[in-house]
């Protein structure tokens, strides 16, 4: 009653009615979860790598048109939690999935569905919301039409709307505008949540800190990609234009310190420069990136530690 209140209201003034929403993003690690998301903006808001658990946070990331907004709400990849950090990364999904409109749940056609495939299946296939399965990476799928139908099983017993789309987030951004117009179009009647022009929910220097953390997750071997939280701990300007920006590299444990340094201190500078030109493409401005290596004793697995690092 008091919605048909608003919109007529709203009509009476002559403006035009707009809908709204929030879509999340969900998956197993490493499915192209970020990929999409990026590609449904045309600007990078959240870090990608070839690693599983890329993501930390939901990122929200906001397309607007002069009627329609989606807030999108990026996820970490749902996987069984070995940590503090893990179980915080979980229930980053469960938050991003309390309150949506749209679910769009992604896969990897390149392989057929594994347990964490069937634990985010378990999740989705009982939310009362309407639901898009994305089957992606089709560019290097194999049998994309058999695993497609292997995916679509796992939805057996779903009684809420649902549809299919398969695609190449990275390569195909006809058919990532095609998916978002369908999006679009699934969106409940409501004011706009974030003002006109906005990309994202994140603070630049947060946006900074994570660009920083994947390209040392991209460099890193082994457990160490995991074992590295960043942060920006400060940001000036100076009156040329130029962006200085110092962040921390954390570690878990002294002795990760020296490796991530790497001889001569030639992996951190490798870190540096390619993390340098990604912000420089992004805020068009010279940058300079002040990169320190500090230890917080065994950070993923104090709560108080994920605070203080921003995961909370
Ligand atoms: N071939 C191919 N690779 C893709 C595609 N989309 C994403 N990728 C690659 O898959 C890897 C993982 O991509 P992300 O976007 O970080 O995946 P994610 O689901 O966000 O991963 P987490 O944050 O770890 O859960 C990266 O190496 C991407 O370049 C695609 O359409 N085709
Ligand atoms: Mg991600």
């Amino acid at each position: 009653m008091t919605d048909s209140l608003q919109h007529l209201d709203s009509n009476e003034q002559g403006a035009p009615s707009t809908r709204a929403g929030f879509v999340a993003i969900v998956g197993k690690p490493n499915v192209g979860k970020s990929t999409l998301l990026n590609n449904f903006l045309g600007v990078k808001v959240a870090p990608i790598s070839p690693k599983p658990q890329t993501s930390r946070r939901g990122v929200r990331g906001i397309f607007t048109t002069d009627e329609e907004q989606i807030v999108f709400v990026d996820t970490p990849g749902l996987h069984r939690p070995k940590d503090a950090l893990g179980k915080y990364m979980n229930d980053e999904v469960h938050s991003a999935l309390a309150d949506v409109d749209v679910i769009v749940w992604v896969v990897d056609l390149r392989h057929p569905p594994t347990d964490e495939d069937e634990l985010v299946a378990r999740i989705v296939r009982d939310a009362p919301k309407p639901l898009v399965l994305v089957g992606n990476k089709v560019d290097a799928a194999k049998y994309p039409d058999e695993a497609v139908r292997l995916y679509t099983n796992l939805l057996e017993g779903r009684t809420g709307e649902w549809q299919s789309v398969v695609l190449s987030a990275q390569k195909d951004p006809a058919a990532v505008a095609a998916l978002r117009a369908s999006i679009l179009a699934l969106l409940p009647e409501n004011p706009f949540f974030y003002p006109v022009g906005s990309a994202s929910d994140q603070t630049r220097e947060v946006w900074a800190a994570e660009l920083v953390r994947e390209e040392a997750m991209k460099k890193l071997r082994e457990e160490l990609p995991y074992a590295v939280a960043t942060r920006v701990t400060s940001w000036t300007e100076r009156e040329d234009g130029l962006q200085r920006i110092e962040a921390e590299l954390v570690v878990e444990k002294a002795s990760h310190k020296g490796i991530v340094i790497g001889k001569g201190g030639a992996q951190l500078k490798e870190i540096g420069q390619a993390a340098r030109k990604q912000l420089e493409v992004f805020l068009s401005q010279k940058v300079f990136l002040g990169l320190e290596v500090i230890v917080i004793h065994d950070w993923r697995k104090d709560p108080e530690a994920l605070r203080e690092l921003g995961y909370e």
